[in-house]
């Protein structure tokens, strides 16, 4: 048996067995080492010429001598066991075209991005989550990995414009997106986030109608909304500066708050009575009539 070869990692070893000549299995021809807990890459290598021989694999897992079948349980596939980014606190500067090889995380949870240059890729997770976004120069996100937000500000430096590509979705929170600084913020994926959606400057343009429908959307005043799409794009509430608007179309063509919209698209806020009844769920079945027993009746 061999553990963790030496040719790949020697400072563990191996466990050679040499058990030459024609005989059957005899459990004296073993080798053994300890391991640290853990997950240990080995390899077996098992050569006989004439049968009659066998190989075990076994532990003790406390450490002792009372040596077991390792139960398959307890073997790994790399592929079957990803494991997670966390550098939920770490500032991360792209200052240029770049990749980050998040190493087939099933979800990567990173801090602040700082985007000064470039484009950024993530290579291979299943989910990115960052804490905010801000883009100093004209820099753009690649349609990799999905990705969440926590905090949820997006800032854009004056005249600068960040696409991010990728699906927005909700992490282990939902994400709301607060759009702050005067440039320009693309958002080109199918995206399925749940909160809310707020332009506090600058403007922003979504390339697909994906808000919530649940959602609410609020625009600042002085700040845009490109709807770049055709169609609709139903949501809950819609506030422009410090006003609530009723239900409603509003859009690029709209008589009081046209200004604010610009594309081919269009918001819809439902009255509440057409609104879908998608808040509340009931549970099957229900009981209309409740059976009444009456108790038994002694004379
Ligand atoms: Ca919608």
């Amino acid at each position: 048996m061999w553990i963790d070869p030496a040719s790949t990692n020697p400072a563990i070893g191996i466990a050679n067995i040499q058990s030459l000549g024609p005989h059957g299995m005899q459990p004296a021809n073993s080798g053994q080492m300890t391991l640290n807990a853990g997950y240990h890459d080995f390899i077996v290598r098992f050569y006989e010429v004439t049968g009659y021989n066998g190989l075990y694999v076994q532990w003790d897992p406390t450490g002792g001598t009372n040596f077991v079948d390792i139960p398959g349980a307890n073997f790994f596939h790399v592929s079957q066991t990803p494991g997670s980014v966390n550098l939920s606190t770490t500032e991360l500067a792209v200052t240029g075209d770049s990749t980050l090889d998040l190493g087939a995380a099933a979800a990567a949870t990173l801090g602040n991005l700082n985007l000064t240059a470039g484009a950024l890729a993530f290579q291979s997770a299943t989910s990115v989550s960052a804490d905010t976004i801000t883009a100093t120069a004209t820099s753009s996100i690649a349609r990799s990995v999905p990705l969440s937000l926590r905090t949820g500000n997006v800032t854009v430096a004056s005249d600068k414009i960040l696409t991010i590509n990728p699906a927005i979705v909700d992490g282990a929170t939902p994400t709301s997106i607060t759009k702050l600084g005067t440039g320009t913020l693309i958002l080109n994926g199918a995206n399925t986030y749940s909160g809310d959606t707020t332009v506090g400057a600058g403007t922003l343009k979504l390339t697909k109608p994906t808000l919530n429908d649940d959602s609410s959307v609020a625009l600042a005043s002085g700040t845009t909304l490109e709807l770049a799409f055709v169609g609709t794009d139903t949501v809950d509430n819609l506030f422009i500066g410090t006003n609530q608007l009723p239900a409603g179309i509003y859009n690029s063509s709209h008589e009081t708050y046209g200004a604010y919209f610009t594309g081919t698209g269009s918001l819809t806020v439902l009255t509440s009575a057409t609104r879908p009844a998608t808040r509340t769920t009931l549970a099957l079945p229900i009981t209309l009539w409740p059976t009444i027993t009456a108790a038994p009746v002694t004379t």
